[in-house]
């Protein structure tokens, strides 16, 4: 079963019902992502219309995604919530924990060497509770999503921020931590605060150098990390119509850099041939007969600004190839204005590495485009400048271009293709050895979606530019960040300057997809005597005890922990690459909390001030100093804390290390709701400028935690090394359910409770 025909009929069964009750109650023409989320309420209707940003409401999401890093967690947590199997289709995708080394064939082999305990307890417990397990090498959840699962209309959550890439099939699919897909797996509401709702009209048709990917840089220009904060980006017009539906996909998938709980496009024929192509006509079929319903009204598209809160304008015609970076996917520069800001920001030009690939950019159109240049290098008598790498996102992405012969285009100037999976894109790119700490300054571009420092290959020093996969093709054959292919010229072999045509490609196979091996293992129907495999000494997998309540009175006399300055997201709170490793394992995890978090007192990172004792050490070492002395302590910091990931890992270390409390500018969606859910509390400083009274000795009491109640600030006392106060107000967005998991320690307490 690759995909579950039967639900997708019940779904569509169901929808226009739906829908048309809403729009009547709602009184006006409807948006896509209405209809979607409308139809998809855990009562199957309401009574009341929902006010966008601010009702918590209760969905029934169609299904649920995880990937091996963040699954561990997830099923560790789902093991406590005494179900025999999962209440919504399941998947669990190994791809997180392979590094890429030499390439794909030895990589996965090392992989499997050395996660076989994680991948064992993985595929273990997806056979007990009958979840499907794709295997390592299978692909990157998005796009074995994306090829198999997602549906229009369809509403779906992940455990992984890059969910939201399945609204290239016009699905709502949104990002979450463990502890929320718990909740849709054991059977129960799944609740988010109903998104606000910004429009992006596309106008014009891309073409020539420009990719789907120029339009979601560009946009992330426009709303910056944190401008989609709290709402579902639509896009619509005729760029959006005439574009493939991977490139939709690529276009959701960044959507997650700007903050956004999800995007997607209403319903088309370039869905419809994609549904065809990848083998599921009847999902195409049943689609088909309510096309009308999986897209926006039509009065909704023709004056956006009635119906969304917010409309941006692209035109596509005009829109050129864009680089974003470095350290932050929205700093976004033109390529014809590269040359210019790299010499005035001092960015070295030489370009060691073009990676293309990942979840974000391995459709087929996107390799054949990005494999005509590769071409060109061959037939121009040109060399290609830099090392050039592939990951392939799915199997059967990378089955079908080496069956019709791209990958020996690649070959052919020198490219290295690793194993379809995250690799270079999350730190496992073993680039440096043990060396990557203190690495050369050096630029990379890469097809990704994100560029925070270390990200890539654990090197502070490494400037990471994303692009589209043909201009990074094109950039690594010049091996120079300025190179603007639509009007610069190169040198060959011969002397002769040439110039590089224009990208070209298909967007779906000419000769289909094929592929021998997807790499789906189907559970048991019945896994009630599977055992799920843990060793008592593993030092990868780790059983979790609950987490005890925070009581009131240690709410008293906390100490500051770290006062974080500027971006701090959540690859600074809970780093990957190496430490993916520990994923499943709470307390050895926990040694990296917050050691790349930027200490406000002296700009350095991982080096902040005990008060027990005055001096001066890591994060976790001081922080399990203050466990041991029984003192709760306070985590301060900057605007969309928490940016990134969905890893709930950077909530749960800080909880089990004994911070009660984090306070900072404005939070990061996912990561606001991982600390409630841990049964911690998520607070905003009231007074903006309230960041700038914590000193480094501070010690504080939530003078009026007993009151905690929704909709009501929070009372701070801020008491200073010499005696003075500061009362400051800290908001909070808890609802009466999200104070009940803090009062009893965590939500997976609250549906324990429930079932018992
Ligand atoms: C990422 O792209 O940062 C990751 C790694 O896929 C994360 C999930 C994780 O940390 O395991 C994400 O995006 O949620
Ligand atoms: Fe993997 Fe990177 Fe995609 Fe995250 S963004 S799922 S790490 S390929």
């Amino acid at each position: 079963m690759a995909f579950d025909i039967d639900m997708i009929k019940e779904v569509y069964k169901a929808f226009p019902g739906r829908v048309d009750a809403a729009r009547e109650l709602v009184g006006r023409p409807l948006t896509l992502s209405e209809k979607i989320l409308y139809a998809h309420l855990w009562d199957g209707k309401t009574s009341q219309a929902f006010v966008r940003g601010k009702d918590y409401v209760d969905f029934a999401p169609d299904r649920v995604a995880c990937q091996d890093a963040t699954a561990q967690m997830a099923l560790l947590q789902f093991m406590h919530a005494g179900k025999p199997s999962v209440a919504v289709p399941t998947t669990v995708h190994c791809d997180h924990l392979i590094q890429a080394k030499v390439g794909a064939k030895k990589d996965l082999i090392r992989a499997n060497e050395t996660s076989n305990e994680v991948f064992d307890f993985l595929e273990s417990v997806s056979n007990k509770y009958g979840i499907g397990f794709w295997k390592p090498g299978a692909g990157i959840i998005h796009q074995v999503v994306l090829e198999n699962y997602a549906f229009p209309g369809g509403m779906m959550i992940g455990t992984d921020s890059h969910t939201v890439n399945a609204g290239g099939l016009g699905m709502v699919a949104i990002g979450v931590g463990g502890a929320d897909a718990v909740d849709v797996m054991a059977g129960m509401p799944w609740e988010l605060k109903f998104p606000k709702l910004i429009g992006v009209k596309l106008t014009g048709k891309l073409s020539g150098w420009t990719a789907p990917k120029d339009v979601i840089l560009k946009v992330a220009d426009i709303l910056t990390v944190k401008g989609g904060t709290g709402a579902i980006i639509e896009y619509f017009g005729e760029g959006a119509t005439s574009m493939s539906c991977t490139g939709k996909g690529t276009i959701c998938n960044m959507g997650a850099e700007v903050g956004a709980t999800t995007s997607t496009f209403g319903y088309d024929d370039s869905m419809d041939r994609y549904l065809r192509a990848t083998d599921r006509a009847d999902v195409a079929d049943a689609a088909k007969e309510i096309a009308p319903y999986l897209t926006a009204d039509p009065a909704v598209y023709q004056e956006p600004e009635k119906y969304f809160d917010q409309v941006i304008e692209i035109d596509l015609d005009t829109l050129e190839p864009h680089l974003n970076g470095p350290f932050t996917p929205d700093l976004a520069t033109p390529i014809s204005k590269m040359g210019e800001a790299a010499r005035e920001n001092d960015w070295p030009l030489r370009v060691e590495y073009g990676l293309i690939g990942s979840c974000t950019n391995s459709s087929y159109e996107d390799i054949s485009r990005a494999a005509s240049l590769a071409q060109q290098v061959s037939d121009k008598k040109l060399k290609t400048k830099s090392n050039f790498t592939i990951t392939p996102g799915s199997e059967q992405v990378r089955y079908t271009i080496e069956r019709d012969g791209y990958i020996d285009t690649f070959n052919n100037i020198g490219a290295t293709v690793f194993a379809n999976a995250c690799g270079p894109c999350i730190g496992m790119w073993d680039r440096y050895g043990d060396n990557a700490s203190d690495g050369p300054r050096n630029t990379i571009v890469h097809s990704f979606n994100r560029n925070f420092a270390k990200r890539a290959d654990g090197n502070p020093n490494t400037l990471a530019f994303v692009g589209s996969p043909e201009l990074v093709t094109a950039i690594a054959i010049a091996g120079r960040l300025d190179f603007n292919p639509i009007t610069d010229t190169l040198i060959n072999e011969d002397g002769e300057e040439v110039k590089l045509d224009e990208p070209r490609g298909y967007e779906l196979p000419p000769k289909g997809f094929a592929v021998e091996d997807a790499g789906y293992v189907a559970p048991k129907e019945d896994g009630s005597s599977v055992e799920v495999k843990v060793a008592g000494d593993s030092e990868r997998l780790q059983l979790l005890d609950p987490f005890e309540p925070i009581a009131p009175e240690s709410l008293q006399g906390m100490k500051l922990l770290i006062k974080a300055f500027g971006k701090c997201t959540t690859d600074h709170i809970s780093m990957a690459g190496p430490w993916l490793r520990f994923r499943g394992h709470l307390d050895n995890i926990a040694n990296n909390t917050l050691i790349g978090a930027v200490n406000a007192f002296n700009k350095k990172t991982n080096f902040v001030k005990n008060q027990l004792t005055g001096e001066y050490g890591g994060v976790p070492d001081t922080q399990r100093a203050y466990k041991a002395a029984g003192i709760k302590t306070l985590v301060v910091g900057d605007h969309n804390y928490g940016e990134g990931s969905s890893r709930e890992h950077a909530a749960m270390q800080p909880r089990h290390l004994g911070v009660a409390a984090v306070l900072v500018k404005s939070f990061a969606r996912i990561h606001e709701t991982n600390l409630k859910k841990q049964g911690m509390l998520a607070l905003t400083f009231a007074d903006e400028s309230d960041y700038d009274k914590i000193q480094e000795d501070d010690t504080f009491n939530f003078t009026d935690i007993r009151d905690f109640a929704p909709d009501k600030p929070l009372t701070l006392e801020v008491v200073h090394q010499d005696g003075s106060k500061d009362t400051i107000k800290a908001n909070h967005t808890y609802n009466a359910t999200q104070i009940a998991w803090f009062r009893e320690g965590s939500a997976l307490n609250v549906i324990k409770k429930e079932n018992a």
